[in-house]
């Protein structure tokens, strides 16, 4: 049978810095959900990459006294490096200075100038360096930036616009009519009340103030705008050309889903079903702005001195316990707050005593009673039928809070299945079983704990992928797809386990905390 596809890609990160731990949450999401589709078997196709052009790029290469490309690649290469080190499933890494890229976006200029979409004419107004962004007076928060909070300064140029203004109404009908377009709901409220709404400026798409940009073909001393040059990444690296696109072209889009921040959620549900109607190309499906994550409460910002960085957490935590921290902590529309206090808490609590302990007392007590084999079921109780209904019902719930992006509900529901387990420990003792010689009852116990163990390990497994690993390899389990855990009881009798080994060793806290500020 035909795989059904999924295509979901990340935004494409500045190469202006080192991406902090806010950044790197997005790929870390986006990879949960990868996993979990391709779990279910789709055929996903997973992007990522960097955006690379732009005023603030060549400033910050003339600072350190390279060229920009030098700048850029090195970036790249310390970005694709932390996503890498996260484990990432992406499928491609995208550069917006590949050549091919640039080639078709000079393509697609050339076609909206053609189709009449896109004119030459003057532009004035006001301009965040930083952020790449022309501003109205009524958009600026207290005279500065909306965005970053900085200076803006007059501008004027020569320069193309992008007919914008000519959209509006189809825009207005589509979001209404596509619920679903916008996530989450909130966001798609923002955008029509705040922005699209009270009137679409036509939009200026070309510069002339800098070069570092993809040339106009046509008139080279202008440069495409930034946001034309990145957004279409989702579009040329699969194959796009305006005159012929390529079968992956057409098998993957639309994209199913592009997760990206708030704050650009603007860019991607105003500019971007524009510039593709102007193409005539299909809208993705589905724009999911996903909220922020703060440090101690606060913003996380490059410049603002408070930036935590991806790597280092995982080189003090491990990389599974990274991933679990963001993923866990960033509620669906509410931003989360990272602090080393309640990082060590969540680590402690659910990775160490939860998981950990869980894994390693069942896989200890089956060492112990019955040499390290799986036992077969024994005597049943009816205090199993809750441990199983738990375990079996999981599927369906993580799969549905999935299918609505949930993903801090959907990990909550896997720990459901551990949280529970622990329990039956408590409840059937398998200790007093085993001094009692019940060895029938001790039989079943260990069974379900082993099986619940597993069942847990598949479904964790697009979150925490090492840690899942770890534990089939402790289980001696191949078993590891949807379909091995549709039923309680699939894992073999007989088996050998593998000796424990803890997979989250406790942190002691102050000790901790005392070590990190010295
Ligand atoms: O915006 N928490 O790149 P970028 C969570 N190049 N996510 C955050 C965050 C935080 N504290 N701070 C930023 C760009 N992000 C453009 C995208 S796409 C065609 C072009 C998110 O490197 C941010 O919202 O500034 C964005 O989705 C991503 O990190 C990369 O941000």
């Amino acid at each position: 049978m035909k795989k059904e596809k999924y295509y979901i890609s990340t935004a494409i990160a500045y190469t202006s810095g080192k991406p902090h731990i806010g950044n790197t949450y997005e790929i870390i999401l986006a990879d949960a959900i990868a996993r979990f589709k391709r779990l279910q078997g789709y055929d996903v196709y997973f992007q990522t990459g960097t955006d690379e052009h732009g005023e603030k790029i060549e400033l910050k290469a003339k600072e350190a006294g390279i060229t920009p490309q030098e700048y850029v690649d090195n970036v790249a290469g310390v970005i694709k490096n932390i996503w890498d080190k996260m484990n990432t499933s992406y499928d491609r890494f995208v550069r917006t200075t590949d050549k091919k890229h640039e080639q078709e976006v000079q393509k697609i200029f050339k076609k909206m100038y053609d189709n009449g979409d896109i004119y030459k004419g003057e532009y004035k107004g006001l301009y965040c360096t930083p952020c790449e962004s022309f501003w109205t007076e009524s958009q600026l928060v207290d005279g500065k930036c909306p965005d970053c909070g900085r200076e803006v300064k007059i501008a004027s140029e020569e320069a193309y616009f992008f007919k914008l203004s000519k959209y509006q109404d189809r825009l207005v009908e589509y979001i209404e009519s596509h619920p679903d377009f916008i996530q989450p709901e909130s966001r798609k409220n923002e955008m029509l009340n705040n922005f699209i709404k009270p009137g679409l400026q036509d939009l200026c798409v070309s510069r002339t103030s800098f070069s570092w940009g993809i040339p106009v073909d046509f008139d080279p001393k202008h440069v495409v705008y930034v946001w034309l040059d990145a957004l279409t990444n989702y579009i040329t690296n699969i194959g796009y050309d305006v005159d012929n696109p390529s079968d992956e072209f057409k098998k993957y889009w639309p994209a199913d889903l592009h997760l990206i921040g708030k704050d650009i959620i603007r860019f991607h549900t105003i500019y971007w079903p524009c510039f593709l109607w102007s193409l005539g190309v299909e809208l993705p499906k589905q724009v999911f702005g996903h909220p922020w994550l703060l440090t101690n409460n606060d913003k996380i910002g490059k410049s603002r001195g408070n930036a935590i960085y991806a790597d280092d957490l995982a080189d003090l935590f491990g990389v599974d316990a990274v991933r679990y921290y963001v993923l866990h902590e960033i509620p669906f529309a509410n931003d989360g707050n990272l602090t080393y206090d309640l990082m060590i808490e969540r680590y402690n609590s659910d990775l160490a005593n939860i998981l950990g302990n869980l894994v390693n007392r069942t896989i200890s007590m089956a060492k112990k009673y019955f040499d390290g084999i799986v036992p077969s079921i024994g005597i049943k109780e009816d205090i199993d039928n809750d441990l199983i209904s738990t375990v079996t019902g999981a599927l369906d719930k993580v799969a549905k809070s999935m299918d609505n992006l949930k993903v801090a509900e959907a990990i909550d529901e896997v720990f459901e299945i551990f949280r529970r387990s622990n329990k039956y420990i408590d409840e059937t003792t398998p200790w007093t079983l085993a001094k009692e010689n019940n060895k029938e009852r001790l039989q079943t116990v260990i069974y379900n704990l082993l099986e619940s163990i597993r069942v847990g390990a598949v479904l964790l497994h697009s979150y925490l992928p090492e840690t899942s690993e770890k534990i089939f390899e402790q289980l001696n389990t191949n078993l590891t797809d949807l379909d091995s855990i549709k039923e309680f009881g699939a894992l073999e009798v007989g088996k050998e386990l593998n000796d424990p080994t803890p997979l989250f060793a406790r942190i002691d806290k102050e000790k901790f905390l005392e070590e990190l500020a010295q």
